[in-house]
C-alpha cells in the first residue's frame, strides 16, 4: 500500500515521559504538583516572575540530559520516508522539549513554544537560550533588565503557527495523535478538524484519552514500545 498523500501528527507530553520529561496531568503530573493557574498564565507570571523563572529554569536544565527513545526516532523515519516519496509530512508537537530535533524530525511546529528560546517582552526578540533566566538579566537584543520571559504559550495566549496547522489539516489524509490527554484546545480540536478533510485518525496513547470516540483506530502502551511497530507497518 503506498504511503497517504499527506499526514498530519500532533504530539503531547506522553511521548516525552519515556524520556524522563513529566507529563501534566497524569498521576503525578506537572499539575498535580504545581499550581498550573501561577506557572502557565501571563497573570501567574506578572504577579510571580521568579516562581515561574524558576519552574522553566529547572525544566530547561533537565532537557539537557534528555534523550530521545525509539518513539521519537520512529517518527523521524516516517518523515524520511514521506518526503523520499514525495508526500506531504506535518509533525505539530504541543511540546517545549527538542526531543523530535535530536531524534532527527525537521521543521518540527511547537505550537506551545520551547524551551530553548526566549522572548522579550520589551523588544520583542525571540532567542535561542539554553542557561537560566532571571530578572536581572538584561536582554541580548535591546540590552533592557527584567523583560525577558520563557518563548511558552501559556494559558489564554494565542499558540503558533495556527494558519501553517489549519492549512495541513485542511487537506490531510492521515492524522496521528500521541501522547495527548486531548484536554487542551486548541489541540484538542485537531481531529475533528482532519475528520472534516476526510481524514484516516489513529490515536496511539497509553490509555484512551478525552477524544479516543473520534479516532478511526487506536493502539494504547508505552509510545516507545507501540510506534516503532506502527510505523514500520506504515512504511512497509
Ligand atoms: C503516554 C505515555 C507514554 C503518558 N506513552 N502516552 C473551555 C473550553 C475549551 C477551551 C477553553 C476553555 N477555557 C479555556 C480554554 C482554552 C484553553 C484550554 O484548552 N483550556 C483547557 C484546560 C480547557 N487553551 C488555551 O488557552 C490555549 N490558547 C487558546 O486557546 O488561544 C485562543 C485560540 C482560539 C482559537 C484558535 C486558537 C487559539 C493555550 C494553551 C496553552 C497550553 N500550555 C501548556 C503549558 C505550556 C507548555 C509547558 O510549560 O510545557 O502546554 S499546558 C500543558 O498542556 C502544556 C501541554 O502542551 C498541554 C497539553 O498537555 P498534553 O501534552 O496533552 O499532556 P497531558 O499530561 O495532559 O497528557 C499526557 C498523555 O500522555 C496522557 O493521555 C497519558 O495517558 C499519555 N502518556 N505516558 C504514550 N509513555
Amino acid at each position: 500500500m503506498p504511503l497517504p498523500s499527506s499526514i498530519v501528527i500532533l504530539t503531547g507530553a506522553g511521548i516525552s515521559a519515556e524520556s524522563g520529561l513529566g507529563t501534566f496531568r497524569d498521576k503525578d503530573g506537572i499539575w498535580t504538583k504545581y499550581p498550573l493557574e501561577d506557572l502557565a498564565t501571563p497573570e501567574g507570571f506578572a504577579r510571580n516572575p521568579d516562581f515561574v523563572h524558576g519552574f522553566y529554569n529547572d525544566r530547561r536544565r533537565q532537557l539537557k540530559t534528555a534523550r530521545p527513545h525509539a518513539g521519537h526516532e520512529a517518527i523521524a523515519r516516517l518523515q524520511t520516508a514521506c518526503e523520499a516519496e514525495g508526500r506531504e509530512f506535518l509533525l505539530v508537537t504541543q511540546n517545549v522539549d527538542n526531543l523530535h530535533e535530536q531524534a532527527g524530525s525537521t521543521n518540527v511546529v511547537h505550537m506551545h513554544g520551547e524551551l530553548t528560546q526566549i522572548r522579550c517582552m520589551a523588544c520583542h526578540a525571540v532567542m535561542e537560550w539554553h542557561e537560566d533566566i532571571g530578572r536581572e538579566v538584561p536582554c541580548p537584543s535591546c540590552s533592557e533588565a527584567g523583560y525577558l520571559r520563557p518563548h511558552i504559550v501559556w494559558f489564554g495566549e494565542m499558540p503558533l503557527e495556527m494558519d501553517r496547522i489549519s492549512l495541513a489539516l485542511s487537506h490531510c489524509s492521515l492524522f496521528i495523535s500521541i501522547g495527548t490527554s486531548g484536554a487542551v484546545y486548541p489541540a484538542a480540536g485537531f481531529v475533528q478538524e482532519a475528520l472534516y478533510a476526510g481524514a484516516k485518525t489513529v490515536e496511539l496513547n497509553l490509555e484512551p484519552s478525552e477524544n479516543a470516540h473520534v479516532f478511526s483506530e487506536s493502539q494504547y502502551g508505552p509510545a516507545s514500545e507501540i510506534l516503532p511497530g506502527w510505523v514500520e507497518r506504515l512504511i512497509a
